[in-house]
């Protein structure tokens, strides 16, 4: 997050002329339109905002919001947003992503700009599957993913992303889903945190994965197999009849009922966002027997790199002049004989 002064827009004035070429019911667009929704609410001014995109549908995105913005090469966007970060840290950087952009291509870059703490908010759009390019299973996907490039079934474990961004040490860690109403509040949680925010989001790719989060993304029964986390509260779901409590003999989370309303009794955890152990519990629990975590999973700032570089530049370049020639020819030269 960043952002020297706060200046009223409305979702119009984040709207670009540009014809959106996402697929129909694609759920890029639920996404668009909760940023766009999101951006006045936070105060943000298009001239002091930039989003950056690798490559992919949900890559396509910067050109669909009004303002500064580089859709770059495939996996490429970490670099690019870093370099802008360091440019000029006064500017508010986004980052959007997919699965595939992010993890498979662009895994490397994605691990060091949140190991970093650059300074942005990170959008990975998951859909479990590659969207532009038709289809081929990606990091994400299902074991037994039918895809152009996995026609008897994805045989590889899939990558998690929240996993992923805690072991490469991020502060920040979220997720939310296309259509989700809680997104915005998911987005302003991670503009508020400074350091690099990590934002999971579920994407339905309705062409070439249709429907794989229904089982906890669909309204009926949602109640039951989401389970929303907000720092200070109890984890319960299923309108608070079951909750989520500390097996003491496995040291591991486990499911409890709520009887009459009295989670302490039933040792239901309090989400602390700043507890590391839990949220690695919480990003690696089983949908299926556990409800899907949601919301902001862990928010404990570090410092952040940009702040570290422009201080270090300004010690080692106190006191002396620029001379771009006395630094090119100090030593380390050589002539190339023809
Ligand atoms: C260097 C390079 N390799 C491969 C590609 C082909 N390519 C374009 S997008 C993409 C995958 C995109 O998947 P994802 O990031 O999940 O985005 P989605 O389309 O699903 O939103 C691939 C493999 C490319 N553009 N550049
Ligand atoms: S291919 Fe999938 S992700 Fe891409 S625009 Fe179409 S529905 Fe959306
Ligand atoms: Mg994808």
């Amino acid at each position: 997050m960043n952002a020297p002064t706060k200046i009223e827009t409305t979702l119009k004035d984040w709207e670009t002329d540009q014809e959106v070429r996402w697929c129909p019911g694609c759920g890029d667009y639920a996404i668009l339109k909760a940023v766009q929704r999101t951006l006045p609410q936070l105060g943000c001014d298009p001239a002091n905002t930039v989003f950056v995109s690798g490559i992919g549908c949900s890559s396509r995105f910067p050109y669909y919001i009004e303002s500064y913005g580089f859709h770059t090469i495939h996996g490429r966007a970490p670099a690019v947003a870093t370099g802008v970060k360091l440019a000029n840290p006064d500017l508010d950087v986004w980052l959007v992503t997919g699965d595939g952009d992010g993890l498979s291509i662009g895994g490397n870059h994605m691990m060091h700009v949140l190991r970093r703490n650059v300074n942005m908010q990170i959008m990975l759009f998951n859909n479990e599957i590659y969207g532009l390019t038709k289809g081929q299973y990606s990091p994400t996907s299902r074991i037994g993913t039918s895809s152009p490039s996995t026609p008897a079934g994805s045989i590889d474990s899939p990558a998690n992303p929240c996993a992923f961004a805690l072991g490469a040490g991020a502060r920040f860690v979220a997720r939310g889903f296309d259509v989700s109403k809680n997104l915005p509040d998911v987005l302003k949680a991670a503009h508020a945190h400074q350091g690099a925010a990590f934002i999971e989001i579920f994407q339905n790719c309705i062409v070439y994965n249709k429907d794989v989060f229904n089982d906890f993304a669909a309204p009926k029964g949602a109640d039951d197999r989401q389970l929303w986390l907000e720092h200070g509260e109890p984890m319960l779901f299923a309108g608070g009849a079951k909750g989520l409590a500390i097996d003491m003999e496995t040291l591991d989370l486990k499911v409890v009922d709520v009887v009459d309303g009295d989670w302490e009794a039933a040792g239901v955890l309090r989400h602390n966002v700043t507890n590391r152990t839990i949220a690695h519990m919480l990003v690696e629990l089983t949908f299926g027997p556990f409800p899907m975590p949601l919301g902001v999973i862990y928010d404990d700032p570090a410092p952040v790199f940009e702040q570290a570089v422009t201080a270090e530049n300004r010690r080692l370049s106190e006191g002396k002049e620029p001379n771009l020639a006395a630094l090119l020819a100090k030593g380390q030269t050589w002539t190339v004989e023809a």
